[in-house]
């Protein structure tokens, strides 16, 4: 088992709202960086919170990117890195879902296809966060959010969410994890694995939101764990396109437990023919637990 580090590089005395899954993950995450590294950060969360000028929370270089170029910004400073000799220096690219799984898509495929030696993690929050709660790609089926609201012939979100894992694995990527809060060690772990590998690696950490989600900032923990146990967030990890690693689930949870506790779901328990999709929820979870043999 991983022993953490006592070096934090993502420090206390950021903004981020009280019980924001996020910071914690970022914390995580940095824990399984043990080489010397530079980190780009894409515009949303992480930034806003973690570097209001002239302050930082950040022990290591670490670059604000613009919103749509992390991974671009990490492969030319991967690129600088080996040309001046330095092969030791860990490249870290971050990026929250909007930023990873839509707007800097065809940055972090370059970046893929290119094999650069930096690691990115994609802060998964499941909407634009920063700018107020707008759907992205990662948004999941029904959620409610401010560009995705339920309303008489709505019900939330229409589509489901984009699976950017195997995205990142159909380009080849050496290693490919999903990881959530839920677990810290795990977290810690896949990213150690993930920067020592010499290539791309790609890690999508599950940061649930207590402002965007509409729950007790308390329970962030929990609504991370429901989501594993659900089956609605497959915790597993991939080495050369194969699955090596999955977290089983002994007793999976009705969908019904995760979605209640979210004020993005409530409209699904008042509307009629919310509980069709519900169902539909628990179809996807199904389908999870079937592909990645998730049932204890
Ligand atoms: C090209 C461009 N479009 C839009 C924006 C505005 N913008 C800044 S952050 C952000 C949302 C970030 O969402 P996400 O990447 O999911 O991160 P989160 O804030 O949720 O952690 C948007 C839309 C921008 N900075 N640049
Ligand atoms: S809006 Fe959500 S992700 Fe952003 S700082 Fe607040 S809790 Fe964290």
């Amino acid at each position: 088992m991983t022993k953490l580090r006592e070096q934090e590089d993502f420090v206390s005395g950021h903004r981020a709202c009280a019980g924001c899954g996020l910071a914690l993950g970022a914390r995580l995450a940095m824990k399984g960086v043990e080489q010397d590294s530079i980190a780009t950060c894409a515009t949303g969360c992480l930034e806003v919170i973690s570097t209001p000028y002239p302050e930082s929370s950040w022990e290591i270089p670490w670059i604000h990117s613009l919103f749509e170029n992390s991974a671009s910004v990490a492969a030319g400073i991967e690129a600088a890195l080996k040309a001046k000799g330095d092969n030791e220096t860990k490249v870290i690219a971050q990026g929250g879902d909007g930023a990873t799984v839509d707007i800097g898509m065809r940055g972090l495929s370059g970046m893929f296809e290119r094999g650069h030696d930096v690691t990115y993690i994609c802060y998964d929050n499941e909407a634009y966060m920063n700018t107020g709660i707008q759907r992205s790609g990662a948004t999941p089926l029904a959620a409610s959010t401010t560009t995705s609201p339920p309303g008489k012939q709505s019900y939330g979100n229409e589509n489901t969410k984009k699976d950017a894992l195997a995205i990142a694995a159909s380009h080849g990527v050496g290693y490919v994890a999903s990881a959530s809060i839920a677990y810290p060690k795990d977290v810690v772990e896949k990213v150690k694995k993930a920067a020592e590998l010499d290539g791309p690696s790609y890690v999508q950490i599950h940061v649930p939101c207590p402002t965007g989600w509409g729950f007790k900032e308390s329970d962030t923990i929990e609504i991370a764990r429901l989501a594993v146990e659900t089956a609605l967030w497959p915790v597993y990890e991939m080495e050369n396109g194969e699955i090596i690693n999955i977290r089983k689930i002994k007793n999976r949870k009705p969908v019904e437990e995760y979605l209640e506790k979210q004020k993005r779901y409530k409209h699904l328990f008042k509307k009629d023919n919310g509980q069709q999709k519900i169902e539909q929820i628990q179809e996807i979870a199904n389908r999870n637990a079937k592909t990645f043999e998730l049932d204890k």
